[in-house]
């Protein structure tokens, strides 16, 4: 079994994440690693600390002659910031010493009690019974993505053994939207562009300083597109191994997700079934005239692109404050502003796509499993012979 665990908050010392299930004989590449880091801070419309971090994976286990070992694999990715933070997160006083950030808000304290309406501000400090908001914040935040991203890398590593690559695209942000199809991707103009869009930037942009400017934030959706995928992953079996009910959670737990739609999606409830479902043809496999469900049928890999999109939520932190209430006093107040970004739907494009290929690489191992590389591939060889693909 595939899993990976994460530890580390936004300002503490380092992220870690520990990834357990790889088989032995993958080659990690760091390089390609450290790409996919950097790509995740990307996107015009991010705040300062993006300015601040340069994320790189640290190794610190489970490779040797640098191959995968079998054995679980552990990252540390540095937060420069951490040394701003260094006291308040041994201060005993919890929260009176003061942070030098270097934001609009130059000198604060480290305790918060002003919940921002839509964080885990609130939800947090109620569950875990604290009586400042920081400990919430600083696991809560979207920092905790480039572990994601990280892991996501490596589950990236093992699907190109086989052939299958995913893709991730910005559709839209606030209420701009690109109109391009999912077949119509221009891989090379995608990878040049500063917000991850197949289209001109220029109306996303003037969006974007626009809520800037009223001290506002935005949401949008973000698609990924999985190719070369091998028919026959996931199952119907059982709730929890159909691999659509797997994505859309894996999806859903990124930061600020609040729906998940495979193919259709939604428009497909709108339309009769001669208009949705896919026409099956035959030239040296099965195939399909169209794809509307997006690469799954019963739950199963169908052979043909998985698409997928996530809709974010705009960032609960506004520079123009919502209300709310404080936590010690219960008065009626305006919510508490942390340096933030204004959208970071491209930063979302990237996570979204590890957590894609997360589930992808899982599902593979869950149907090819082996301890070694090369014992994977024989079993995928002899599966794809009986298939008749090979
Ligand atoms: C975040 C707040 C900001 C973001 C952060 C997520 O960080 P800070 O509080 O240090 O200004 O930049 O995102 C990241 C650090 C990141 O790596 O993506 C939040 O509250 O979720």
């Amino acid at each position: 079994m595939m899993r990976f665990l994460t530890a580390g908050e936004s300002h503490g010392r380092a992220l870690t994440v520990i990834i357990e299930g790889m088989p032995a004989g993958l080659e990690v590449d760091e390089e390609f690693i450290n790409k996919r880091l950097a790509l995740r801070q990307t996107g015009y419309g991010r705040g300062g600390r993006m300015k601040i971090e340069t994320d790189r994976a640290i190794l610190t286990g489970g490779v040797v002659y640098g191959k995968t070992i079998g054995a679980p694999l552990s990252f540390n990715i540095e937060n420069k910031d951490h040394k701003r933070w260094e006291a308040a997160f041994n201060d005993s006083s919890s929260g009176e010493v003061e942070i030098d950030c270097d934001s609009k808000i130059s000198k604060t304290k480290a305790q918060v009690s002003l919940p921002r309406p839509g964080h885990a501000d609130l939800t947090g400090v109620m569950k875990y019974g604290f009586s400042d908001i920081r400990p919430v914040i600083e696991r809560a935040s979207a920092r905790e993505t480039a572990s994601r991203v990280l892991a996501g890398s490596l589950a990236q590593l093992l699907l190109k053994e086989f052939g299958i690559r995913t893709y991730s695209r910005v559709v839209s942000i606030g209420g701009v939207q690109d109109k391009t199809e999912y077949d119509a991707w221009d891989l090379e103009f995608l990878e040049k562009s500063s917000l991850r869009l197949l289209c001109d930037p220029k109306p996303f942009i003037e969006e974007i300083d626009e809520a800037k400017r009223n001290g506002d934030s935005l949401g949008g959706v973000v698609e990924v597109k999985a190719k070369g995928l091998i028919p026959g992953l996931g199952s119907y079996v059982h709730w929890d191994r159909r691999l659509d009910g797997k994505l859309a959670q894996a999806v859903m737990s990124v930061p600020a997700i609040k729906g998940v739609e495979i193919g259709l999606g939604f428009g497909a409830s709108r339309l009769p079934g001669s208009l949705v479902h896919d026409q099956i043809g035959y030239d040296k496999g099965y195939f399909r005239y169209t794809n509307h469900a997006g690469g799954i049928e019963g739950g199963i890999t169908n052979g043909e692109d998985i698409i997928i999109r996530a809709a974010m939520k705009p960032i609960p932190t506004l520079y123009k404050p919502l209300k709310t209430v404080e936590i010690k006093t219960h008065k009626l107040n305006e919510a508490s502003i942390e340096r933030s970004d204004t959208t970071a739907v491209t930063a979302a494009s990237v996570v979204v796509e590890a957590m894609v290929a997360w589930v992808l690489a899982e599902s593979l191992l869950e149907k090819f499993g082996g301890d070694a590389l090369y014992d994977i591939k024989q079993s995928v060889t002899a599966y794809l012979k009986r298939l008749g693909e090979i």
